[in-house]
């Protein structure tokens, strides 16, 4: 197995792209694929400062190591879930990785600052552990770029991930949502932009990236993510490229290319425009007088944590 490009040993082979490659054209390729997307979607303009969203996964450090080296202001904002030991040792990774490359990183803990956590919150109000979750991860990251002047939220989903929700959303017919489904939202106010720089790699290339890279990343994954439905939908694809490489890319940048734009008339109408409320405890935009995280937290906050266990040990 030689690199495609100098003919050296190979260290990766990417079906998708027909070719195998050496360590330093492996990493270039994943720069310049980042370069590429970035263009493309025009997601970062010069001069302008990125906040990266990192949880101590492989796709979010990469992402934040990218960035880096790619010559971006980029910082990182760590959100402290209270997710178990599962978040006492992402946020160990990620303060490390942070601290070895002297790159400035915010946090915010759910816990320290609302009194309450995800599993707690999740049970307090009955709401999906994810939706809870993803809806205050959002939150927090709109508010710390705002509050820190960052011109853009990056975060670290993957070409596997965004197959994966678009998928779903397309199963469902969601149209709602596949309105919203572009690598890049442009700011609104009260929203910052948000990008997914890292929508031209796989999941695969960006695990082999961290390892040739050093970074050391939390492998296991969230305990409460059990039952998540896209952990089947990415099943499903890697079935398909398997038989198919390259089904993944086709089927997400066919969509961008010839579909997407016909689902914008269903993205909802107030989002859109901007014209929505203040929320009156938070200040931010809202579609009602207390915005969904501040109802999150007013009825979960002081709630007896929940201990998250499996076979009667914690997590
Ligand atoms: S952290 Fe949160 Fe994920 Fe865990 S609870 Fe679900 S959304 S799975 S990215
Ligand atoms: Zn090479
Ligand atoms: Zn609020």
């Amino acid at each position: 197995m030689k690199c495609r490009v100098c003919r050296e040993p190979a260290v990766i082979d990417i079906r998708r792209h027909n070719a195998n490659f050496c360590s330093d054209h492996f990493l270039r390729l994943v720069r310049d694929q980042t370069t590429k997307a970035i263009d493309e979607f025009q997601m970062i303009r010069p001069g302008e400062r990125v906040l990266v969203a990192v949880s101590g996964g492989k796709d979010s450090l990469a992402l934040w190591d990218v960035l880096n080296e790619l010559g971006y202001e980029a910082d990182g904002l760590y959100i402290g879930l209270g997710i178990g030991g599962y978040s006492d040792r992402s946020g160990e990774m990620t303060r490390a990785f942070a601290a070895d490359r002297g790159l400035t990183l915010h946090e915010v803990d759910l816990r320290a600052e609302y009194d309450t956590d995800v599993p707690t919150a999740a049970k307090a109000t009955r709401r999906v552990p994810c939706s809870a979750c993803g809806m205050s991860k959002r939150h927090l990251f709109d508010q710390a770029a705002l509050d820190g002047g960052y011109d853009a939220v990056a975060t670290g989903h993957n070409l596997d991930d965004e197959a994966a929700v678009l998928f779903g959303n397309t199963l469902r017919w969601q149209t709602e949502y596949l309105a919203r489904q572009l690598p890049v939202l442009p700011a609104r106010p009260g929203f910052p932009r948000k990008i997914k720089p890292l929508v031209r790699l796989g999941e695969r290339e960006m695990a082999a990236y961290c390892v040739l890279r050093g970074i050391d990343y939390i492998v296991e994954e969230c305990p409460m993510a059990v039952g998540n439905k896209h952990l089947g939908y990415k099943e499903a694809l890697n079935a398909i490229e398997a038989t198919s490489p390259g089904s993944k890319h086709d089927f997400y940048f066919g969509f961008l290319a010839r579909a997407a734009e016909r689902f914008r008339d269903a993205a909802p109408a107030a989002l859109e425009s901007g014209d929505l409320a203040t929320c009156e405890r938070c200040g931010s935009p809202s579609t009602s007088e207390v915005c969904a995280f501040c109802r999150l937290i007013e009825r979960s906050a002081g709630h007896e944590p929940v201990t998250l266990t499996r076979k009667g040990k914690p997590l």
